[in-house]
């Protein structure tokens, strides 16, 4: 397949100006009338007037008035050019669809017997031809017509200005997009649904109706949707001062979704993952996971949406800057510092164990790629979660009041327009007077930077000096990396643990400053601290201030201080997982060695302290508990052995049970929290330190500690509880008696919960990602009868859950995880070609295993690779691979 260029980027021939369409929907035969009134762009280099269009017939195409003939236009695969049109066009075209067809759920599709569409990056041309590209924005008018009774509620993007009935039992509905928007906001939705609704007063007095839109039976599950929506609406008029455009705002839930949500204009479509939530059914991470996806879909509104993207290259301008703005919602609304830092900690565990993995794989690309082959494969952690952090070292660089003072310019420089990475970065040059030429790297190079730290302190002159040098190793295309401007925000504890006041050289304008944000911007660079009277501990990088990896070498007692005493909450968990680190790397080389495993003294009185610090909010002692993930420990080898590293981070896991095993027990009954559930930041942190703690005392096997969980299961009367017993249960190692009683549970749940497809999603994960489970028992799962493939989330958490959530069993030597892996991406192929190129990404990494795995992985690429009509989004994957 071909790759396209952003060098290529060439504006479009014509600009469209109003767009009419007329929808006669028939889930077999929908009928599409579309109406644009066009302009020559006369500053474009492009002379004919350019269509895209997919899988669409063709009935009708007129220009001002006239049938085009065949001779008039010519189509090549996607692309309609009609050579020698006038400067003003009124172009009518009437295309047929197949909705039920439709399995890529890309276009218009149907799901469960409605209509749902789904356009970024490229589905509008599923729908009828036009200039699908984000740089052509245009106002919309919709007319849907229906079956009344199939179809009762018919939905659109803006305000609904008419709507009656038709005859013949079919009715109309009329939208009307006050706002001028590029083609991949275009939504619509019919069908049978209900909505809990709500006025909604703005901060300027302005009244907006909210809907949140489900099936049938779900209206007890949408209430924290509205909560959530409610709170992102108020927190964007506070942050930043923008408001709701529109006088109505609509979220629609569907179970057949590719991704998480999307930020239509004004009815945002989600994936009921992230809509629907009670306590029975939903645990404290559906919780929170509605809550920032509900507040990044609003929050597009603004950015994405009013300010959009020139071309996609440029997708992180809008998805990078959300996310950005989503995880500091977050952040905001638990509001204490800590709970500002537990969500730090959990974006940067995500940011590390997947997108540094993505960086140093094949898939490898700048935050603004400069080629791709199919776009929507490029939806990625790097542009999200590292474009999240792009935008967080301006942040962090311009400081809280310069940020936004940034945004301002941006939205004043570019409401209403389609612009670029570049654009963003000149606002926050410009608003600041910053320099921030060298900055643009972050956008342009790809890979993970790694700063090496070496110190020197003269205790004559109290001078201590810090030698930061960077490097970046070389990436697919990109050879040679050039330094980037990287903010290492730092401070130096002295032997009580208290920050010492800065004076450093070139910083006199903070001198005694606690923590200084120091500037990388060479390849090396000395910083000179005077009036250091005693050798200090350095805490670096704190907050995370740049998505770079820290070489650094602490001592075991430095790490013990800092884990003690860092004023920066951050670092202190980060000293923490250094400990674990390197004894988890210890340990799984001494798997391999088949040497004896040994957990040393300093390490378990660490985690009993942390343990038992009852000055440490529960979630934060929950996460400093938690150890380096499989994942994170593979990412400290050059090759890596999944078994060897799941016994040893097991034999932790064991060894800190049997010495803390009375500990954790206290835990687990200090933090019991019988009653109603809440999903408050409190109640959820003491919720998952008592779950944590379970989860250590199952690796005690006996039944006392069996009985906590069964008990656990039995009582809970949210799903938060109820799952975290029955994950307990499904990976305790006991006798044949005790796992059958596990395996009960496992039944219980099933029938408890059969009707609601979420949960029995969670059931079939937990299977996946079980020790114990293997390709054998994942075969007999997806024969269970409520399996499917043909469902986004059902696929993602049987075989996603296994493919990439449980190493140890997926790589089996036997590379029967391959063979299963092959089968199932060409399957999906076949359905459903973004969901089967997020399955091929599984084998990214294949150089890293040993020779035997390698040889067994590639083996499982080519087979792939040979399948029979490849779509674009997977052959681009496995042809990266194999590069
Ligand atoms: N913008 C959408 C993602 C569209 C993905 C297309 N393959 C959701 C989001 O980022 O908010
Ligand atoms: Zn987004």
């Amino acid at each position: 397949p071909q790759a396209i260029y952003r060098k290529d980027y060439v504006a479009p021939g014509y600009w469209v100006d109003t767009v009419e369409m007329g929808f006669d929907l028939d889930l077999d035969h929908t009928h599409v009338a579309t109406r644009l009134t066009m302009r020559r762009n006369h500053d474009s280099a492009e002379k004919d007037l350019v269509l895209f269009g997919a899988s669409l017939k063709l009935l009708q195409l007129r220009m001002n008035g006239v049938n085009l003939k065949k001779s008039a236009y010519s189509i090549d695969g996607e692309i309609m050019r009609i050579p020698n049109a006038p400067d003003q066009v009124v172009l009518e075209i009437e295309t047929r669809i197949q909705p039920v067809k439709n399995t890529s759920l890309s276009g218009l599709y149907a799901s469960n017997g409605n209509f749902i569409t789904q356009c970024e990056a490229e589905g509008f041309r599923k729908i009828t031809w036009f200039p699908d590209r984000p740089d052509v924005m245009a106002k919309y008018t919709v007319m849907l017509r229906a079956d009344k009774k199939k179809f009762p509620v018919l939905l659109a993007n803006g305000n609904l200005i008419e709507q009656g009935d038709l005859g013949d039992g079919r009715h109309f509905a009329k939208w009307e997009d006050p706002f001028k928007k590029p083609s991949y906001l275009f939504a619509l939705v019919a069908g049978k649904l209900v909505c809990q609704e709500e006025k909604y007063q703005l901060q300027s007095g302005r009244k907006v109706l909210l809907q949140v839109w489900v099936e049938d039976g779900n209206l007890d599950k949408t209430q924290h949707a509205m909560d959530s929506l409610k709170n992102s609406i108020r927190w964007d008029e506070e942050r930043f001062g923008l408001e709701l455009d529109l006088d109505r705002f609509m979220i629609v839930a569907t179970s057949d979704f590719n991704m998480g949500a999307m930020e239509n204009k004004g009815l945002n479509i989600f994936n009921t993952k992230y809509v629907l939530a009670n306590p029975r059914i939903a645990t404290d991470v559906d919780y929170a996971g509605i809550e920032s996806v509900v507040g990044h879909e609003y929050f597009h509104n603004w950015t994405g949406n009013r300010v959009t993207c020139r071309d996609w290259f440029q997708l992180s301008l809008k998805e990078g800057l959300t996310v950005f703005r989503d995880q500091e919602f977050s952040a905001d609304l638990v509001g204490t510092a800590t709970g500002r830092a537990v969500k730090r900690i959990e974006d940067v565990r995500i940011l590390r164990q997947v997108q540094f993995s993505e960086d140093a794989g094949p898939m490898a690309h700048p935050v603004r790629p400069d080629s791709f082959v199919e776009i929507n494969n490029f939806y990625t952690v790097t542009i999200y979660e590292k474009g999240a952090e792009v935008v967080r070292m301006y942040y962090t660089l311009l400081g809280h009041d310069g940020f936004r003072k940034g945004m301002d310019l941006y939205f004043a420089r570019h409401d209403g327009q389609a612009v670029e990475c570049d654009d963003f970065r000149a606002a926050m040059a410009d608003s600041s007077g910053r320099d921030l030429t060298q900055f643009e790297r972050w956008y342009s190079q790809a890979g993970t930077p790694h700063v090496k730290v070496q110190t020197a302190y003269d205790a004559a002159a109290q001078i201590y000096e810090i030698t930061l040098t960077q490097s970046c190793a070389a990436t697919p295309g990109q050879a040679e990396k050039r330094p980037f401007h990287i903010p290492v925000a730092m401070g130096l504890l002295d032997s009580a643990g208290h920050d010492m006041p800065l004076h450093c050289d070139g910083y006199e304008n903070q001198s005694g400053a606690n923590s200084l944000v120091l500037e990388l911007t060479d390849t090396t660079q000395t910083f000179r601290f005077s009036q250091i009277g005693s050798l200090p501990v350095p805490s670096l990088l704190r907050n995370f201030s740049a998505p770079v990896i820290l070489d650094i070498e602490y001592s075991d007692d430095d790490l013990s201080h800092l884990l003690a005493h860092d004023s920066d909450p951050f670092n202190r968990w980060e000293a923490g997982q250094r400990l674990a680190s390197r004894r988890l790397v210890r340990l799984t080389k001494a798997v391999q060695q088949g040497e004896k495993l040994e957990l040393d003294q300093l390490f378990i009185e660490a985690w009993r302290r942390i343990l038992n610090d009852e000055s440490l909010d529960p979630s934060f002692r929950e996460l400093m508990l938690t150890l380096p993930s499989e994942a994170m420990i593979a990412e400290e080898f050059s090759v890596v052995d999944p078994q060897a590293i799941h016994t040893a981070r097991q034999f932790v896991r064991a060894t800190l049970t049997q010495h803390l095993r009375a500990d954790l027990l206290r835990i687990y009954e200090t933090y019991l929290t019988p009653g109603k559930y809440s999903p408050d930041a409190a109640s959820m942190a003491k919720r998952s330190l008592k779950n944590l703690a379970l989860s250590y005392l199952l690796e005690w096997v006996d039944d006392s500690t069996l009985a906590l969980a069964l008990t656990q299961f039995d009582e809970a009367e949210n799903m938060t509880d109820r799952l975290a017993a029955l994950t307990a249960l499904t990976n305790f190692n006991g006798s044949g008696k005790q796992v059958k009683q596990a395996a009960k549970a496992l039944k219980k749940f099933y029938k408890e919960f059969k009707h609601e497809a979420l949960v029995i999603d969670k059931w079939f994960m937990l299977q996946a990602t079980a020790h114990t489970t293997d390709v054998k028992t994942i075969c007999e799962l997806m024969e269970h009868p409520a399996f499917t493939l043909t469902n986004p989330n059902r696929a993602r958490s049987l075989i996603f859950g296994f493919c990439n959530a449980n190493p140890s069993r997926f790589h089996a030597a036997d590379g029967s995880g391959y063979t299963l892996w092959a089968e199932l991406v060409i399957a999906l192929n076949k359905i459903n070609p973004q969901v089967a190129a997020r399955l091929a990404r599984s084998l990214d990494r294949w150089k890293k295993y040993p020779g035997h795995l390698q040889a067994k992985m590639k083996a499982a690429l080519g087979k792939v690779a040979a399948a029979k009509n490849l779509s674009k989004d997977v052959a681009e994957v496995i042809s990266k691979a194999l590069a």
